[in-house]
């Protein structure tokens, strides 16, 4: 394997301080497919340039490529040389044409990077060093071109031929051969290169852009999917307009296309005019997909939109500036996605995710900056600090500069900066430029790893109030001693007795590493609001008590602030109950009771409310993690939640039982709140509940309620379980989507027994490694089920192993991603670290590891 990485190879780190401008450059490229899947013909015309005066020779980067040919100016060359994968073609003048060709094999292409076959059709995936795969080039992001690419191929096997750009021509040939030519008029780097052959149909559509041209839209998949494709065709017309309205965005090609396969190693890619979609984020219908599943087609649709002006017109100067595309595209799906339904509920649902997913990463022995410093395999920093910590940077910039400032330097940066490869200094310079303000400092986000802590402490002196704020930002790998950061905290205060504001909210920047503010002539005893809306992704720790918790959850204005109140109050009772074995519950079961009550507040945002923090989340507050304490803390307090509010449960989940499916943000919210109280209602040991599952699960109208009474039979003890799991499998027996979700929902199960199923499951016939879908639907999902993964005897962790080690050897990227959970050993008790370190040094010493798992794993040790 190319890339293999033997214990006696040095890895090979790139540095991001050794960036250097290429060479060469490749203004113009052409490239002929002769496609087929077991012997693919690949023709490369580049024209190339010296790019300043030096006599460096030409070096294409290639990876597993044997060159059958190369041409210097029309003319055999035979002075070319290999240095590794890389060929390396000594030339003497300003500029040449350089041709090679060579063969590949997409259908033996395990790693699904470069030109690979997924269910009969043939399509690539380049980002972020996969067009190397594909034929001998300068594969890196600051090498702009402009591609005319030909295909030809079987007919009747692959009727449709697609490439970037606009299509051009196309014509039959002898032998039922046909052929297409696409030209993309924008300079682009190689990563954002994508072909697709195969027997495909288009659910079309048209956008007419804000300057009246009329855009042809197109969502391809295989003919029975078609019925499946209205929901994302939808999300794309939404999004075409959301980005010219807010960021003054328009499309610049003809045509735009989407294509969905089911092989994928991450969600999808935003090629130029012809993004390549995990078929999880197109196909929906109500049978088959969930709410989550419909929110999340929407998002990922928007998202690579997105990316024709965050990551394509203006693209990455090397590979360090990721979050440059990516963290400023989150944050622009999320505004996107916050204006189609509740702000609010999608602020606490990317909260949730950043701090089961980020937070866990910025605290353990992967932590990097949002713009790393250096790296072994890039794959492995599309990371949730690169997008989720990266959108967060762009979001405090957002509210530091107020709405139009913030839109007048984003005007800036997409104007000065089109058409070019640029750096996260850019971006924030034009914030600066824009927005009039100096960012010196808040640079450090860019630069520091590690989740910053603040702690607020409001005291009273009769009618004065002093809130002090203190700042610490942890150690992080390679990071000992922090700088203080600049933290944008909005605050408020209310007043304890009346409920009332006693001031505006104010927008707060920490510079310091500590700083007092004063509040004066306060009519009553004030209760603190702080960091409304996560206006800064950091910890807070108050000195706030129980009740103040519960009356900010009942009162605040702002819902996101009500919501971590809750939060707040529900993991201080249970890091309590986890110290001392038990207990009290009251607090939260009088806030819950309000909140569920109240008949202002919206059936999601209760929804939201009322869950309980994962288990994860209560192991992230404690020193050292208790997985079995966590769990029984956590159960003890749902079943008293479910006893002691039976009547509101009943209530809530009655009143949310919706007739005929609809997706509207009222539908969605009955539907979440109505599983949310079936499971406290199950937790309760209700004698009925399970009967409520079955019927729910049997008459369900929608895959929400269906897999949500699933889920809720397969934590629980009825024998309805098995029968649920088995009518559940059959019905959907020849949908891979909804299959994963079968093997999702089992892998997540609080119940004792999920280890034994689990290693059964991996032997089930429908298991399979090769469908990156299926994989992480068993192992990652298992690997975050935190009662079920750090199982005391380690079997867990050794299953999770034994099933990445086979994984590297089809598929690295996919093997390395799922690592991380085992990493985690320092957090936990001396037996399982030693469990957990044990198998990773069982990773590291594997033959033929990939650089990708050696890079984790090895990080992971340290
Ligand atoms: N740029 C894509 C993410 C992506 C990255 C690498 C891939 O290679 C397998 C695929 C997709 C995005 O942000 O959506
Ligand atoms: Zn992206």
């Amino acid at each position: 394997m190319a890339d293999a990485q033997t214990a006696t190879q040095a890895p090979v780190v790139t540095r991001r301080e050794d960036y250097r401008e290429p060479d060469w450059r490749v203004p113009e490229i052409a490239l002929d497919f002769d496609l087929d899947p077991a012997a693919t013909r690949v023709h490369a015309t580049l024209q190339v340039e010296r790019n300043g005066s030096h006599d460096a020779p030409l070096r294409l980067a290639g990876d597993g490529l044997l060159a059958l040919v190369v041409r210097v100016d029309g003319v055999v060359a035979e002075d070319w040389t290999m240095d590794g994968d890389d060929l390396v073609v000594p030339l003497s003048g300003a500029a040449h044409t350089i041709e090679t060709e060579v063969e590949i094999a997409p259908e033996r292409n395990t790693q699904l990077m470069g030109l690979y076959a997924s269910g009969g059709i043939l399509c690539t995936q380049c980002e972020a060093e996969g067009f190397r795969r594909i034929t001998f080039f300068p594969d890196r992001p600051d090498v702009l071109s402009k591609y005319k690419v030909k295909m030809t191929a079987d007919k009747a096997r692959f009727p449709v031929l697609l490439a970037n750009g606009d299509p051009i021509a196309q014509g039959d040939l002898d032998g039922g051969k046909h052929w297409a030519e696409w030209h993309d008029p924008f300079p682009k780097p190689s990563y954002l290169f994508a072909i697709v052959a195969g027997d495909l149909v288009a659910n079309r559509g048209s956008f007419m852009t804000m300057s009246g041209r009329e855009v042809q839209l197109g969502i391809w998949v295989r003919l029975p999917d078609l019925p499946k494709t209205d929901h994302a065709l939808h999300a794309l017309k939404l999004s075409m307009a959301w980005d010219e309205k807010v960021y003054g965005r328009e499309y610049d090609l003809d045509v735009f296309n989407i294509v969905a396969v089911d092989d994928f190693n991450f969600g999808a890619m935003e090629n130029k005019g012809l993004n390549v979609f995990n078929s999880r984020y197109i196909l929906a219908d109500p049978d088959t997909a969930t709410d989550y599943d419909y929110d999340a087609i929407a998002a990922v649709v928007a998202h690579e939109y997105f990316h024709n002006w965050s990551g394509n017109r203006i693209t990455c100067r090397d590979w360090f500036q990721l979050s440059l595309k990516e963290g400023f595209t989150v944050f622009r799906d999320q505004s996107f996605s916050a204006d189609q339904g509740s702000a609010a509920v999608k602020r606490i649902e990317d909260v949730r995710g950043l701090r089961a997913s980020q937070f866990p990463e910025d605290a353990g022995p992967l932590a990097h900056p949002v713009r790393p410093d250096e790296y072994i395999e890039i794959s492995n920093f599309y990371t949730a600090t690169i997008y989720n910590k990266g959108a967060e940077v762009i979001r405090m910039m957002a509210t530091i500069l107020g709405p139009e400032k913030f839109r007048a330097a984003t005007d800036l940066y997409f104007d000065r900066f089109d058409g070019t490869a640029a750096t996260c200094e850019d971006f924030v310079q034009s914030m600066e430029q824009g927005g009039g303000v100096d960012l010196t400092q808040f640079r450090r986000w860019y630069s520091q790893a590690g989740t910053p802590r603040v702690s607020a402490t409001l005291t009273q002196e009769g009618g004065r109030a002093r809130l002090t704020l203190r700042q610490v930002v942890p150690p992080t790998p390679g990071q000992p001693v922090k700088e203080p950061m600049v933290l944008p905290l909005k605050v408020k205060l209310f007043g304890a007795v009346t409920g009332r504001a006693l001031c505006d909210e104010q927008l707060v920047l920490l510079k310091d590493e500590s700083h007092e503010i004063l509040f004066e002539n306060l009519p009553e005893t004030p209760v603190l609001s702080i960091n409304r809306g996560f206006s800064a992704p950091v910890v807070v720790e108050t000195n706030r008590t129980a009740k103040d918790l519960a009356f900010l959850s009942a009162h605040d204005d702002d819902p996101f602030a009500r919501y971590e109140a809750m939060q707040q109050l529900m993991l201080d009772t249970l890091v309590t109950s986890v110290a001392n074995g038990t207990g009290d519950h009251q607090a939260v079961i009088d806030a819950v009771r309000n909140t569920l009550t109240d008949a202002n507040l919206d059936r999601a945002f209760i929804a939201e409310a009322v869950l309980l923090p994962s288990d994860s989340f209560i192991g992230d507050q404690m020193t050292v993690v208790e997985p079995e304490a966590i769990f029984r803390a956590r159960e003890a307090l749902r079943q008293d939640l479910g006893k002691a509010l039976a009547t509101e449960w009943r209530a809530a989940y009655e009143g949310s039982l919706a007739n005929r499916f609809e997706y509207s943000p009222a539908a969605k919210g009955a539907r979440r709140l109505k599983t949310v109280a079936l499971g406290y209602i199950a937790a309760s040991g209700a004698a009925d509940a399970d009967g409520l599952a079955f019927d729910q699960f049997r008459g369900a109208d929608n895959m929400t309620d269906r897999q949500g009474a699933m889920t809720t039979l397969v934590n629980g003890a009825s024998p309805l379980r098995e029968e649920a799991l088995e009518a559940f499998y059959t019905r959907y027996q020849g949908n891979g989507l909804v299959l994963d979700k079968w093997f999702q929902t089992q892998a997540l199960s609080s119940r004792e027994d999920t280890l034994d199923r689990v290693e059964r499951l991996a032997a089930h016939p429908d298991f399979t490694l090769s469908n990156p879908n299926r994989a992480r639907s068993l192992i990652g999902a298992f690997s975050v089920n935190q009662r079920a993964f750090h199982d005391v005897s380690g079997r867990g962790y050794r299953f999770v192993a034994d099933q990445l080690i086979a994984l590297d050897k089809l598929n690295p990227q996919t093997a390395a991603k799922l690592l991380p959970p085992l990493g985690r050993w320092k957090r936990f008790d001396e037996g399982r670290a030693a469990k957990m370190r044990a198998e990773l040094e069982r990773i590291v010493a594997t033959p033929e590891l990939s650089k990708d798992m050696f890079e984790q794993a090895s990080k992971s040790l340290d």
